[in-house]
């Protein structure tokens, strides 16, 4: 801590690389005065959750059970790097209460389990008078034990068909843009061109460039020899850290969608791939000449881990 209440904080590329263009930093942090509107605080109740606001909220938006989600899930726990989310589970609310103050809101919700971790979002929820939603909608709360006390859902209310697990489709499958199998009208069936891709330690791809022939058949392999996930994402030119960022912004959802989110902007892409493992996609590079983007959509990545493929004119 500095003068003033000033605070500084060290940033490394280590796993989490600072937002900005540069992997490592110095941050000064100085207060603006201004409390932003936030999620102060969420305290577990038997049948949901009590979410705490900064300011009061916007009664419309707050007790609107559509502008919240509670998801749970739980990680494996082994010897290699990491875990996907697994046993998701979402959570249906039944009911939302705000308080007389308007700064907390009590959310009801089904299928709450102990010993998993809860994903709460409250996305639509807007402060009184300025109508801002919130700098960071999205809390994290590990429900070690489901407290006793007044019920804000009735105990009868058990719908246990609502608890039905969200089986997520397959993220190693082959589609459009993460193709595993070779088309079977190439004439040659293994590609006309084949790229070899790997990582280097602190988050860095082997090669920052690769280049390619528009239009020609492509063998792309990813080799992972990094101890942590990562996948590679080709986009079209200029758009790469907007889809970074939007990557990021998956949350629990992204492992199951292979941190890929829904965009045109995306062409092709290899699923997360773990440590010390190789994924194969086939495609056709673009018949637009030019410089794409490919960049690691892990949360965090994208900032440092990216290169450019140069697509040539035939
Ligand atoms: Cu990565």
């Amino acid at each position: 801590m500095g003068e003033n209440g000033v605070m500084f904080a060290g940033e490394t590329a280590r796993g989490w690389g600072s937002v900005g263009p540069k992997p490592y930093g110095l941050e000064k942090v100085e207060w603006t005065g201004k409390v932003p509107f936030e999620i102060q605080e969420i305290v577990a109740q038997p049948d949901g959750f009590i979410l705490r606001f900064t300011h009061p909220v916007d009664p419309l938006s707050a007790e609107n059970p559509a502008n919240y989600s509670v998801a749970g899930f739980t990680y494996k726990y082994h010897s290699t790097y990491g875990s996907a989310p697994v046993n998701r589970l979402s959570c249906p609310i039944r009911r939302v209460e705000v308080s007389a103050d308007r700064r907390s809101v009590r959310i009801g919700a089904i299928c709450l389990r102990e010993g998993y971790v809860h994903e709460i979002k409250a996305l639509g929820v807007r402060s009184a008078g300025e109508g801002e939603g919130l700098v960071h909608p999205v809390a994290y709360y590990t429900l070690n034990e489901i407290p006793e006390g007044e019920r804000l859902i009735p105990v009868e209310t058990r719908e246990p068909e609502f608890c039905v697990p969200l089986v997520p489709p397959s993220a190693m499958q082959s589609t459009k843009k993460h193709p595993t199998e070779a088309p079977a009208d190439w004439k040659r069936r293994d590609g006309e061109r084949a790229l070899v891709l790997g990582t280097r330690p602190g988050m860095k791809f082997d090669q920052e460039e690769l280049v390619v022939t528009a239009g020609e058949t492509i063998q792309f392999v990813f080799r992972n020899s990094d101890d942590m996930l990562h996948n590679v994402v080709i986009w079209c030119p200029g758009t790469g850290q907007a889809v970074g960022a939007a990557a990021m912004a998956m949350g629990i959802d992204g492992p199951a969608n292979n941190y890929v989110p829904e965009s045109d902007d995306v062409l092709y892409h290899t699923a997360l791939t773990q440590p010390e493992s190789t994924e194969r996609i086939f495609f056709t590079a673009p018949e637009q000449p030019g410089d794409y983007d490919y960049i690691c959509s892990f949360p965090g990545h994208a900032g440092i881990m990216k290169g450019i493929l140069r697509v040539r004119a035939r």
